[in-house]
């Protein structure tokens, strides 16, 4: 079934990665220095690696937090939220930090969770602020479970996709940006792109390019300012 666009304001459908972080001094995971370099992720991004080595996982995301709350977004960022004087944009992020929300845009859909967030480890649904930058091995959730942070993990349902795919078939632009689009199912979003819609892929380099998608090489902080202004 085609979804009708909604006529009364040109929308913007914004689809990120670690890639628009990186210039934040926020590690990817696939470049040549990125965390999936560093660790398995078998080890520290799966359920099975949280039971087998809890304090393990938790200073995994302890260190990373840490590096969020001391990151600032960057021009890219900043670009993305000034947009929305024109437009209605629509933020749908990969990324587990708050650098958009910090840069000042305020629709921003965060399908793998949200690293300055803690869930309970029996419960997915809930999920609390977090009262310090570390969560420790014993921290308890509102139900009595292991903390844990507010992160999907590989073998772990994705969070708000419907919802995200809905947004992409409405799109009058799509900017894809900073990322590999090598997860899934957030990858295959992409897809729902309508077909009379612009689309921009942005990205210091990929394995593949989707089809219909304008790739243009290059650091986010300086492709994305000129394209958005
Ligand atoms: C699930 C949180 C089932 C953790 C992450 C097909 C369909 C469905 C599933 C699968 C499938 N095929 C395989 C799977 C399984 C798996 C998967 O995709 N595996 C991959 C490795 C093949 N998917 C899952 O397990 C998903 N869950 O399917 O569950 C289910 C269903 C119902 C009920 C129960 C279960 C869950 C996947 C989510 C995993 N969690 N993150 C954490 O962050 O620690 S994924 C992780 O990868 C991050 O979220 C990250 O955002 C994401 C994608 O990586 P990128 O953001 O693209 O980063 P990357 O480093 O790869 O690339 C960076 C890019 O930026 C590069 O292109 C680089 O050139 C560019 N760049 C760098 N610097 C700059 C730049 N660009 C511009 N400027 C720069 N300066």
């Amino acid at each position: 079934m085609r979804h009708q666009r909604d006529e009364r304001k040109p929308k913007i459908v914004v689809f990120t990665g670690a890639g628009i972080s990186a210039e934040s001094g926020i590690q990817t995971f696939r470049d040549s220095n990125g965390l999936w370099h560093e660790h398995r992720i078998e080890d520290v991004a799966t359920p099975e690696g949280f039971a087998a080595d809890p304090a393990l996982v938790l200073e995994f995301y302890n260190q990373r937090r840490q590096n969020v709350l001391n990151a600032r977004p960057n021009a890219a960022h900043l670009a993305l939220a000034r947009l929305e004087a024109c437009f209605e944009v629509v933020i749908v992020t990969q990324n587990i930090d708050d650098l958009h929300e910090r840069a000042g845009s305020s629709q921003v859909i965060h399908l793998h969770g949200e690293i300055l967030k803690g869930q309970s480890s029996a419960d997915a649904d809930l999920v609390v602020p977090l009262r310090r930058p570390t969560i420790e091995l014993g921290e308890a959730a509102p139900d009595g479970s292991q903390l844990r942070p507010h992160v999907v993990w590989f073998g772990e349902q994705v969070l708000h996709l419907d919802a995200a795919a809905h947004h992409f078939t409405q799109a009058h632009k799509v900017l894809t940006i900073g990322t590999s689009l090598s997860v899934f199912p957030a990858a295959a979003l992409v897809e729902y792109s309508p077909i009379e819609a612009e689309k921009l892929l942005i990205a210091f380099e990929v394995q593949r390019v989707p089809a219909e998608f304008q790739y243009l090489q290059g650091k986010a902080t300086e492709l994305v300012p000129p394209i958005v202004s």
